[in-house]
């Protein structure tokens, strides 16, 4: 008489079923919430660097930020040879790096890089190298009309290849340690000899 009911079983085996996967789905539901969290975080990092880097890049783009020039040489008053300031803007005179006075707006010309191992810490083209190897004297200081290497090097002779005499000067072999192929015309007829040959008193006219 008891009749056995085919039915019931299969609902039961089927919430059984259904029962163990939502347990297996519950299992894996935090491990897959972590791996979502650290992808959200790595993309949370991309976004803060991102930020950070467009912060930046905007920034130096105003010019809020110096950018160290890569090529420092530039031409100073009266064409010397000169070094470039962070600015972009201001030549200092080679013979004014490292003379412990900062000439640029931020001291770029007196940077411990720059100055701690004279002249080899120098770029080359501040540098002068005198007939004597053991001198070396700022290049802006070449064929400026005084001996700056004592033995006139740096003014005469093809190592220096300096132009003639500019309208400004006069053109003798000079006396005066000083000097070397040219003299101030100022000191013409100044009733003291400056040339060997006196033209100095003689023909010149300041
Ligand atoms: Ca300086
Ligand atoms: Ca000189």
């Amino acid at each position: 008489m008891n009749k056995t009911h085919p039915q019931r079983s299969v609902h039961v085996a089927t919430f059984d079923s259904m029962k163990s996967f939502s347990e297996e789905r519950a299992r894996r539901r935090p491990r897959a919430g972590c791996t979502r969290r650290r992808v959200c975080l790595a993309a949370a990092a991309l976004l803060v660097l991102a930020a950070v880097a467009a912060v930046v890049g905007s920034a130096v783009v105003l010019g809020l930020l110096p950018r160290a020039p890569v090529n420092r040489f530039c031409a100073a008053s009266n064409n010397r040879t000169g070094f470039l300031c962070d600015d972009r803007v201001t030549c200092v005179p080679a013979s004014q790096v490292c003379n412990r006075i900062p000439n640029c707006r931020s001291g770029e010309d007196e940077q411990e890089k720059l100055c701690d191992d004279l002249p080899s810490s120098l770029p080359g083209y501040l540098v002068f190298r005198c007939g004597n190897a053991a001198y070396w004297i700022y290049a802006d200081q070449r064929c400026n009309g005084m001996n700056d290497c004592g033995d006139c090097s740096d003014e005469m002779e093809s190592l220096a290849a300096c132009p003639a005499c500019g309208p400004e000067w006069w053109s003798c072999t000079p006396v005066l340690y000083e000097y070397c192929t040219c003299i101030p015309k100022r000191l013409c007829r100044d009733s003291i000899q400056h040339c060997a040959s006196w033209s100095d008193e003689y023909i010149c006219k300041p």
